[in-house]
């Protein structure tokens, strides 16, 4: 598992303290019909008025797949299609396309993590599309898993207040019962212990909470965790065409709102007083 560390700016001033805002972005599958630009369009508005740093959790590039209803199944002809460099070149078509689209992340982006869909990508391409995008960033990228170390930063005191870790994972495996699905990402604090344990690839948007026993420094302390499941933009809009194709009907999964969640993390400005942490579920339909 890679382990990074991040400096974090309060990303807004308070009165009462310092608020550092984090978002778990995944899931997008931009180039199927299936991703949602207008749920997008209405996630950037929120972000604009509430900026905060971002992970992006993997699934986010998708090369064109064969239930694609642009998929032009005479291409599949082996001896036309495939001049490699035709493919090469519609995959960085949509690496660049998707660039575009996260320009304005591109200062507050902490970290690129991998996911199956990005494997495929590699597979029919041989281009890494994150490896890519995080290059073109200069941020990290990660296969699947990451271990992550918050310092918050105190720009008025010029000194860290305090550190929040988290476990990352694309995620794996199905299940859509919202326990099935969380208890997956509980799992994870068999792997090391965190503050935030992230975890996408399900679609489902959840935040619960949770409590750590920690013996430290010949004291018992209880530590709040938060376990979440990142959401997705692979919703399909009204506008889809030639016909709305929905990826969880045309699975026949529950459907489920275009969302991510929102980390909040808060430090009161009395003294000795530790971080808070609430999480904001965001789903716009
Ligand atoms: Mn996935």
């Amino acid at each position: 598992m890679d382990f990074h560390r991040f400096v974090l700016e309060p990303t807004e001033p308070t009165d009462q303290g310092l608020l550092y805002r984090l978002y778990f972005v995944g899931d997008l599958h931009f180039g199927t019909t299936e991703f949602n630009h207008r749920a997008w369009q209405k996630f950037v508005i929120e972000y604009v008025e509430h900026p905060g740093y971002v992970i992006f959790m993997g699934d986010l590039a998708e090369f064109i797949s064969l239930s694609d209803p642009r998929f032009d199944i005479t291409l599949l002809d082996k001896r036309e299609f495939k001049k490699f460099t035709d493919v090469k070149e519609y995959a960085f078509t949509i690496l660049r396309l998707l660039e575009e689209k996260l320009e304005i992340f591109k200062n507050y982006t902490l970290l690129f993590l991998g996911g199956n869909h990005e494997a495929a990508f590699f597979d029919a391409t041989t281009i890494s599309p994150l490896r890519y995008l995080g290059e073109s960033f200069g941020v990290p990228y990660s296969h699947y898993r990451a271990y992550v170390a918050m310092s918050l930063r105190d720009p008025t005191a010029d000194c860290y207040r305090s550190v929040v870790t988290a476990i990352l994972h694309h995620g794996a495996g199905q299940g859509r019962r919202r326990g099935s699905s969380i208890n997956r990402v509980e799992e994870m604090t068999m792997w090391g212990s965190a503050e935030l344990y992230v975890m996408g690839h399900s679609h489902q948007l959840i935040a619960s909470p949770g409590k750590h026993y920690r013996y430290q420094a010949g004291k018992l302390k209880l530590r709040p965790v938060w376990y979440i499941r990142g959401g997705t933009f692979r919703t399909g809009d009204d506008n889809s065409q030639p016909e709305p194709i929905d990826y969880s009907v045309k699975r026949g999964y529950q459907p489920l709102p275009a969302g991510c969640p929102r980390v909040n993390i808060y430090i009161p400005n009395k003294r000795k007083a530790d971080f808070e942490i609430t999480v904001d579920l965001l789903s716009w339909v």
